[in-house]
């Protein structure tokens, strides 16, 4: 089947089955492990799909199911630790710097204190069908436009069905089982778990599985969960067990899922947590199937029609999709690429949803009691990197539970950042879990970067600047504000540059030379602390508040290091030129500057962007899972849509289970390995950045096209200022524009092409400064470079900028000068 790239506009909310198509994983088997099984979730609850013909198993997992009990891991004051180990840093002692860190934070955690706890699975839903064999036509789907999964197979003459999804509306898990003759529905529904601590049993015709979290390091698990099943049935008869149900001769079966826990916030635990497992099955099993599923769909795709991305002809998609990602690095399937960019918006809306917990390593899926790096908040990376498709694809307020996080950290770090640094504000680490620990964690190697709460405030500003909201900047500007207050005492100055600086500190996770990584004056770190303090001073003028504090920062701003191009040409990762071109390290923590911050532009710092250029030739392609996503959005940046897209196809290895090399798993998720959500949704933002970008004073239309997406369509990617774009393009040029403004305000419009209107008349050429308030960035200092540095010069096309006055809630259209109208 072909599928042909729509004409301008027709696509507003199609349901075709040709769009179907392109939003469908679907296999030949069932799972033969958890890296084949399919994920489903409403943001709390999540499910992994087996689709076993005899014996289905539907892992589960709540996201409030972690280990551990309330309470921060810092249990002394180590300011005068800090003190030595800046003395020794600032006098080149960088060694004895490091065996000091790790002597005061040990590679485990010190008595009486802890390194973060798992979050953990609830357990499997099994269902064991008797009286069936011959099976033949066995098809395992998950509908992606429509959040449903289901599995259908036919047995002795008999086609059954099974549907699986998890509704938002009605916070539970359906599952419903047909086939399409009478009474032949024979099964056993039970439950098992690996927690310790746990009971199953049944009453009321209800499965029941309770459990206690575990405990771990100093910290006893103290999370009750409770999940209830509810089979509803149509025929046939149920006869209650001990701990499973059986069912016979049914005509249909309906499962109600209901999970709930005594998790109230991350300081406190109650009990009314868990009444609320048996009021919503009550609520959904009286509700019918159609009714359930039609107020699920319509709560999904609410969310998911809002983008629709086409690129061009689809010749693969009569292959499942283990097969099509097998023959992806060989052939250009451009629609399993769509598919990969729709299913990372899938997956964000299934595991991050107002009210509830941010999207952990894992997102809400996870099978173990102890997943690597317990699966919880890495936030010197993965947590940011679950964000990025938030704003850009249109899913803004799945940014939320990150922004709730926020809140509660700005309360637990103000104790690391008074016992740790003796400062004011509040400051976290490079991980956090549930219970939104502060302190150091893993340890005075990789634990020793005081800025996780710097990077994750930016998502605070991200958002202001995508959506105008002055009402959210107001209710969050007090975070900016105390996470500057935390930099404004932490930084020191430098004796010979008279620099201010974090010390200590690290780029995180490297090092530079043997087992030494921490240092201070990072080039991340100054980058980081730039933007803190420019949100601020920005945030102060819009909301017209806090002047001289504001001030104050410009300040100490102005005395921040410049970026450094070291003696490869490369941009500096540290203070000293220590970067070595054979570095692999699957961090590239000083292209923050280029991606996700907006600091090195080709327009206006050239010499940057080629050093930014040279570091990623040095630290090459294939790597880690979510090194190779955010790659992706460094060569978008880098305005090279061939690098691009062959980073994508990198990353698109199908990885089978086991197998330690980075890529993708058969059911499309991102392997580290293993398993790490953050990939996902780093390539999906990627494949967004290569069509639009809006972080350097206009908004980019096609900004990476790879020579291979000859033809395409997309609607609905956001652009700062509250801009929704739409673009048809065809030979590799774009064919035609719709912007729809939101917020009225100067739209400066860059583009290869030149642009149009209606009538012909080409667009009013942009002249001075965009005036449009979130188009703004500041003005860096110009770059130090060394003196061994040979840079190439860049050669930039010849773009097209024009400026277009608009106005709240009109859309305007424009064309490619050789278009049609
Ligand atoms: C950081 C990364 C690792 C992994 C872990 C969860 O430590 O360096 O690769 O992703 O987070």
């Amino acid at each position: 089947m072909t599928i042909l790239v729509c004409s301008y506009g027709c696509q507003e909310n199609s349901s075709s089955s040709e769009a179907l198509d392109n939003t469908l994983l679907w296999y030949e088997d069932a799972a033969k492990n958890w890296n084949e099984a399919l994920p489903i979730g409403n943001g709390r609850i999540g499910g992994m799909l087996f689709g076993g013909i005899i014996h289905d198993t539907i892992q589960l997992n709540e996201e409030t199911v972690w280990a551990g009990e309330p309470g921060n891991n810092i249990t002394q004051n180590y300011y005068q630790d800090i003190v030595n180990i800046r003395e020794l840093l600032f006098s080149g002692k960088y060694e004895e710097a490091q065996i000091v860190a790790l002597s005061v934070f040990p590679k485990n955690p010190p008595e009486q204190t802890n390194y973060g706890v798992p979050f953990q699975t609830v357990g499997n839903l099994v269902l064991n069908f008797s009286e069936q064999d011959d099976f033949s036509n066995y098809r395992r789907e998950l509908d992606i436009r429509n959040a449903i999964s289901t599995v259908t197979y036919s047995s002795n003459g008999i086609n059954f069905k099974r549907e699986y999804f998890v509704s938002y509306p009605d916070q539970v898990m359906i599952i419903r089982l047909t086939a399409d003759k009478p009474k032949k529905l024979n099964l056993s529904v039970s439950m098992d778990t690996p927690h310790v601590k746990h009971k199953i049993s049944t009453e009321n015709e209800i499965l029941k599985l309770s459990g206690t979290t575990g405990d771990h390091e100093n910290k006893t698990g103290k999370i009750k969960f409770e999940t209830l099943v509810y089979p509803k049935l149509v025929g046939g008869s149920l006869e209650q067990e001990e701990a499973s149900i059986a069912i016979k001769n049914a005509d249909e079966v309906i499962l109600f899922v209901s999970i709930a826990t005594n998790f109230n916030n991350y300081n406190t635990l109650s009990h009314t947590g868990l009444n609320s497992v048996q009021k919503a099955l009550i609520k959904a099993s009286n509700k019918s199937f159609d009714v359930l599923k039609k107020a699920h769909i319509r709560d999904y795709r609410n969310l998911f029609d809002r983008v629709s991305l086409e690129l061009g002809e689809d010749g693969q998609i009569d292959l499942p999709t283990n097969k099509r990602l097998e023959k992806f690095a060989l052939n250009d399937d451009l629609g399993l690429v769509s598919l990969y960019f729709q299913f990372g918006r899938y997956l964000l809306i299934s595991c991050s949803r107002p009210g509830g917990q941010p999207a952990n390593l894992q997102g809400i899926w996870n099978d173990k009691l102890n997943p690597s790096w317990d699966s919880k908040y890495t936030v010197n990376i993965n947590t940011e990197m679950n964000y990025w498709p938030a704003e850009v694809t249109n899913l803004s307020e799945l940014h939320q539970p990150l922004f709730a996080m926020l809140e509660d950290l700005s309360v637990t770090g103000q104790e690391s950042a008074k016992k740790i640094y003796n400062a004011r504000g509040w400051n976290i680490h490079h991980n956090t879990d549930i219970w939104r620990i502060s302190g150091i964690i893993d340890g005075g190697f990789y634990g020793f970067w005081p800025m996780g709460g710097a990077w994750l405030t930016q998502h605070i500003w991200q958002h202001y600047l995508f959506t105008g909201d002055e009402i959210f900047l107001k209710k969050y500007y007090p975070i900016l504000k105390s996470a500057a207050l935390f930099y404004a005492d932490v930084l020191q100055e430098t004796s010979d540059q008279n620099w201010l600086v974090v010390a200590p500190s690290m780029s995180p996770e490297n090092k530079y030379m043997n087992n030494v990584g921490i240092t201070y004056g990072t080039t991340m770190d100054n980058q980081l602390v730039f933007d803190v303090f420019s949100n601020v001073i920005t945030a102060s003028q819009i909301l017209d508040i806090d002047t001289s504090f504001a001030d104050s920062l410009k300040v100490m701003r102005k005395q921040l290091p410049p970026m450094q191009i070291g003696r490869h040409g490369q941009l500096q990762e540290w203070i000293n030129d220590w970067d070595r071109p054979n570095d692999k390290h699957r961090h590239i923590s000083h292209l923050y500057g280029l991606y996700p911050s907006a600091q090195i532009s080709p327009f206006k710092n050239p010499k940057l962007f080629k050093s930014a250029e040279q570091t990623l030739e040095f630290r090459g392609d294939v790597s880690t899972g979510w090194s190779m996503g955010w790659k992706v959005n460094f060569w978008a940046r880098m305005l090279n849509g061939n690098r691009a897209y062959k980073l994508i196809k990198t990353q698109l290895t199908l990885v089978e289970d086991g197998i330690s090399t980075g890529g993708t798993y058969p059911n499309l998720f991102d392997a580290h390995p293993p398993f790490q959500i953050d990939g996902n949704f780093g390539c999906t933002a990627g494949i967004a950045e290569m069509l639009i970008q809006s972080h350097d004073e206009a908004v980019h239309l096609l900004p990476a096209l790879p020579e291979a997406w000859t033809q395409g369509y997309v609607r609905g990617l956001k652009a700062r200022g509250g801009f929704e774009v739409e673009m048809k393009w065809s030979k590799n040029m774009l064919d035609t524009v719709k912007v729809k403004s939101e917020k009225g305000g100067n739209l400066r419009l860059r583009s290869l092409e030149k642009l149009v209107d209606a009538e012909g008349n080409e667009l009013k050429k942009a002249s001075g400064n965009n005036n449009n308030i979130y188009f703004q960035t500041p003005e860096i200092k110009p770059p130090l470079i060394s003196t061994r540095a040979t840079l190439s010069e860049l050669k930039l096309p010849i773009f097209k900028i024009y400026d277009i006055p608009t106005e709240k809630g009109m859309s305007y259209v424009f064309y490619s000068e050789n278009q049609p109208k």
